[in-house]
Parts: C-alpha cells; sequence; structure tokens
C-alpha cells in the first residue's frame, strides 16, 4: 500500500536531522525521514575509522539551537560528534517520524498529480514535497586501479573501516593523503608493522590548533551560555574574515603557507622526504588540512612514503610504475567520495522522466541558491551544488538552507501553492553569478586538481564567498524567482 506523507526528507545526517526539527517546530508534522543506514549521524555515523574527528571547532560545528556544554575539546572526535547528533535528535521528539534501514531506490514526479511517488526498499510513498539531506561526501569513490578487486587480504575505503580486522602488527598501505587519510596515517602507524603511504598529490598541512577544554571552562559552558556563544562567535568571525580573503588574493595565503611549511620543517629532518611532503600548487587550492601528527608519523622507520603512481594491484601487494612490489597484508583505500556525480541523483526524475544525474550530466550541477532544480518541482536538496565550504563550518550553510526550504513550504501552505520550481531564468542567473565570482579563485588558479572541480573543471561544490551572503541571500523565501502552479484542488 502506498503512504501519503506531505513531506519525505532522505537522510538522518546533519541535514535531514536539522529538516525534520525545522518542520516540527513550524508545525509540518506530517513527515518522514528515510535514512538507509541504521541510527542518525551521516557521515558522522560512516565515518569510523581510527583517528577521525573534525578538522572545525565543534563550538561552530554544531547545531545553533542545540549548543552541547559537553564538549570535551576544541576539535571533537567523531565519538563525540555522532554523541551529540544522537542526543540533539533524541530530544527533538521528532525520532518517531524516522525509519531507518530504508534507502530511496527511485522518486518520480507525477505532474498531474502534483507530488512525488517515492519507491523505497521498503514500500512506496506519495509526497508533496521531496527534502534531500543525502550529503555530498556520502558514497565512497574507490580508486580505478587495475587488479585493486584482485587483492587477497582485507581491503576497505576510510568511510567504511572495517574494525573486525587486526592490524597490529599487519603491513599495510593507505592510498590516498586528503583529510581522511592523514587523520588515519599517524593512528595506523602507532599499531602496524610496517606502514606505506601512497600519495599522488602532497596536500597542504597546517597545525592542529587543538586543546582540552579545562574543567572551569566546561564548568563555564554548563552554567553561562554566553560563553559558549562567545567561543562560536570568535571561530565564525576569526575563519570569515580571513579565509574567503585569500581565494582570489595569494599574498593573503602567505602565513598560512609559512605555518604548513614550518610544520615540514619542524617534524621532518630528512630533505628528501621533505621534499616530497612539499606541495607544489597554492595554498587553498585543494582542502588545507590540519594535523600535528601526520608529519611525524610519514618521518617515522617503518612507515614508507610512496610518490611513485601507483601501475596496479596484485593479490599480494601494490605494483609502481617503476616495477616495484611492495608487499600487504591490508589495503586502505582514502580515495573520497562521489561529489560531482553523486549516484542518488540519478534515482530522481524530475518533469518529463528526466534525472537529476542526467540533467547534471548535461550541464554540470547547478541549483538555484544550492537548493532548488528547474524541471524538478518541489525539489528541496540540502547541500545541493555549490554549498560546500572549504573553510567553515558546513552545519551554518544546512541551517540556512533549511531556513529557506522551510519558509518555501510555509509559502506553499499559506498561499496554497500546488507545486513550485525556479524559473529556468533565475536559476541561471543565480549560477552564472557564483562562477564568475570563481574566476580567479585559488580553486580555479591554483594549479591543482580536487573534488571540487567538475571533469569540466567547474567549481560546482564549493560557495565562493562568505558564509554570511549565503545566509542573507537564503533568509527568506523569494516566490518570485519561481514558476508556481496552484491553487491546490484540496
Ligand atoms: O578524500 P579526498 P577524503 N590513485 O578526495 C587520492 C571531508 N573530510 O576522504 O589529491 C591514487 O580529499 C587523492 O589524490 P589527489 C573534507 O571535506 C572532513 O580525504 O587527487 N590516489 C587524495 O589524496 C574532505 O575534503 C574531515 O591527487 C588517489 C585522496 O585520494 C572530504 O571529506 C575529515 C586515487 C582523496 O582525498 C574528502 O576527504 C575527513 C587514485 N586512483 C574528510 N584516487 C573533517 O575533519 C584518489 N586518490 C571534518
Amino acid at each position: 500500500m502506498t503512504q501519503h506523507v506531505d513531506h519525505l526528507v532522505v537522510g538522518a545526517g546533519f541535514a535531514g536531522l536539522a529538516a525534520a526539527i525545522k518542520l516540527d517546530e513550524g508545525g509540518e508534522h506530517d513527515f518522514l525521514v528515510i535514512e538507509k543506514g541504521g541510527d542518525v549521524g551521516g557521515t558522522w555515523r560512516d565515518n569510523t575509522y581510527p583517528g577521525a574527528a573534525c578538522d572545525v571547532p565543534s563550538q561552530l560545528y554544531s547545531y545553533s539551537f542545540a549548543p552541547n556544554p559537553d564538549w570535551s575539546m576544541s576539535f571533537s572526535p567523531q565519538p563525540e560528534i555522532q554523541a551529540y547528533i544522537q542526543r540533539v535528535a533524541r530530544e527533538s521528539g521528532t525520532l518517531d517520524r524516522f525509519r531507518f534501514g530504508v534507502e530511496l531506490l527511485e522518486a518520480t514526479w507525477r505532474e498531474a498529480e502534483q507530488h512525488w511517488a517515492v519507491r523505497t526498499s521498503d514500500g512506496d510513498y506519495t509526497a508533496t514535497t521531496l527534502v534531500s539531506g543525502a550529503g555530498g561526501l556520502s558514497e565512497p569513490q574507490l580508486p580505478d586501479i587495475e587488479g585493486i578487486e584482485e587483492f587477497a587480504g582485507a581491503t576497505f575505503h576510510s568511510a567504511r573501516w572495517d574494525s573486525g580486522v587486526d592490524l597490529t602488527g599487519k603491513r599495510v598501505a593507505v592510498i590516498g593523503t586528503g583529510a581522511s587519510a592523514i587523520q588515519i596515517v599517524p593512528e595506523l602507524a602507532k599499531v602496524a608493522g610496517h606502514l606505506d603511504v601512497y600519495q599522488r598529490t602532497a596536500p597542504w598541512v597546517i597545525p592542529r590548533n587543538d586543546r582540552t577544554y579545562t574543567a572551569v571552562e566546561r564548568f563555564a559552558f554548563h552554567h553561562l551560555p554566553g560563553l559558549q556563544r562567545l567561543y562560536r562567535t570568535a571561530i565564525y568571525w576569526g575563519r570569515e574574515c580571513y579565509v574567503p580573503a585569500f581565494t582570489k588574493e595569494p599574498r593573503l595565503a602567505a602565513p598560512a603557507k609559512a605555518l604548513a611549511l614550518a610544520n615540514i620543517r619542524r617534524a621532518i629532518s630528512d630533505p628528501e622526504l621533505r621534499a616530497k611532503v612539499t606541495p607544489d600548487y597554492r595554498i587553498g587550492c585543494k582542502r588545507i588540512l590540519i594535523s600535528n601528527a601526520y608529519y611525524p608519523a610519514l618521518a617515522a622507520d617503518h612507515v614508507e612514503l610512496v610518490t611513485d603512481r601507483i601501475a596496479r594491484v596484485t593479490p599480494t601487494g601494490v605494483v609502481t610504475a617503476d616495477g616495484t612490489e611492495r608487499e600487504i597484508d591490508v589495503l586502505v583505500v582514502a580515495t573520497g567520495f562521489h561529489t560531482t556525480d553523486q549516484p542518488i541523483a540519478h534515482r530522481i526524475h524530475g518533469r518529463g522522466g528526466r534525472s537529476l544525474g542526467e540533467t547534471w550530466a548535461r550541464q554540470g550541477m547547478s541549483a538555484y541558491k544550492g537548493t532548488t532544480v528547474h524541471g524538478f518541482p518541489n525539489y528541496f536538496q540540502i547541500v545541493g551544488p555549490n554549498v560546500g565550504l572549504g573553510h567553515s563550518s558546513m552545519v551554518f550553510m544546512i541551517e540556512s538552507q533549511v531556513a529557506y526550504v522551510t519558509d518555501a513550504i510555509a509559502t506553499m501552505r499559506r498561499d496554497r501553492y500546488a507545486a513550485l520550481e525556479p524559473s529556468a531564468a533565475a536559476q541561471q542567473r543565480w549560477t552564472d553569478d557564483v562562477q564568475e565570482r570563481m574566476e580567479g579563485t585559488v580553486w580555479s588558479a591554483g594549479g591543482c586538481a580536487s573534488w571540487y572541480l567538475d571533469e569540466h573543471g567547474n567549481n560546482t561544490t564549493l560557495w565562493p564567498r562568505a558564509t554570511f551572503t549565503f545566509r542573507r541571500q537564503t533568509a527568506a523565501f523569494d516566490v518570485a524567482a519561481y514558476d508556481v502552479q496552484g491553487p491546490r484542488a484540496d
């Protein structure tokens, strides 16, 4: 039997949970959240690799409406963030509308009925609106390396960690040196007998200014809510005032570059290794990483940084282009995610039956205000195109979008609109403006390849301006930019 809900939310990470809470607060109680995993948390549920932690301070990387006086450190480890999301979900009183272990298989817009017909792994639904919080960093990207599936030992992606595999004393290889890998490598170096780290491009890594909060601070967080707000505000403006400014002006990045080079010099004395880890592109072009432990781990005797190209994987090891085979017991691939080619986009079919995946494959990822797409009525995507950040908290962006979406839904209810979608012109203007602002930034002119760029070299993932500008742009639903249909028949 098909069940109807007013709003179907996909995903129970930071985005889906915020959508559920704000829909509920706005009086929209007829919604369901479907989540293919077994719990809330999204990326924080999935990324359980050793060393997983946030590289944005927790006071900022949390909901503004749910401060957490219990953060133990400035940069929280994954279990604390996951526990925080679980607590917020529990206390929100919305969990009875979450369905875990339910995957979206296909969603199709039905023009005559003006609703979404949604097929899931646990039955069929119809919904007036479809809100996707499926996340841009949720589908692991496996490397296309010859022979990798024939490796005889354990192989796993960083976001699918197999804690059942004992790595003590083992010969382990890690492919990749991105944000995930640089957190994993120091932890693996503590237990592995030998560790090979395969680097294709050196990352810029600055020190991690982390510390445990003192007992006095923690007491104050509990009893002086203003102190937490002060920390949050200071962290926010510290990042907002400096980091976006240097995306177009290389000279402003000099202090960050100096910090990163000092980080290398402090930990690594071998000139050959220093040269290998020193990037040859502008800092900020790829995500700037933070770690005090990565370079010391690479400098250890039982760790080898391999910079020769990987030619293939055999059942027993990894062979580089020079013909050397390094034998291993376990292979960890920390090779990132499907960001500009998200598989879920191929399951969402708008007007005329064309999928979002097809639409974006033709023209590149694009959405009005990163949220709504022409041809996909009543569809809202949290963390859509050009909403990602390289420098600040995604939770801030998520809250901005959720406010916009709930305002859109309130407008639909108030004005009895059956359906709305951004006009093609409004979407194009917004996308053109974002892309113009990308020109000359460190992402397009910084001399690196990264997951920020799509196959045409366009940055369709990041927001190129201050986050408060995005907050302002999404502060109120702007119906004038939309094609609307209504009023509803009911
Ligand atoms: O993935 P990545 P990630 N052969 O795509 C290499 C967030 N995050 O999981 O640079 C060899 O950044 C690839 O090499 P290259 C954060 O937004 C946040 O590390 O393309 N190597 C690169 O080194 C982050 O940006 C936290 O040349 C191959 C690596 O694999 C995003 O997640 C923590 C290869 C992939 O790096 C993704 O980070 C962790 C191949 N075939 C992650 N294919 C926080 O703390 C790829 N590589 C909040």
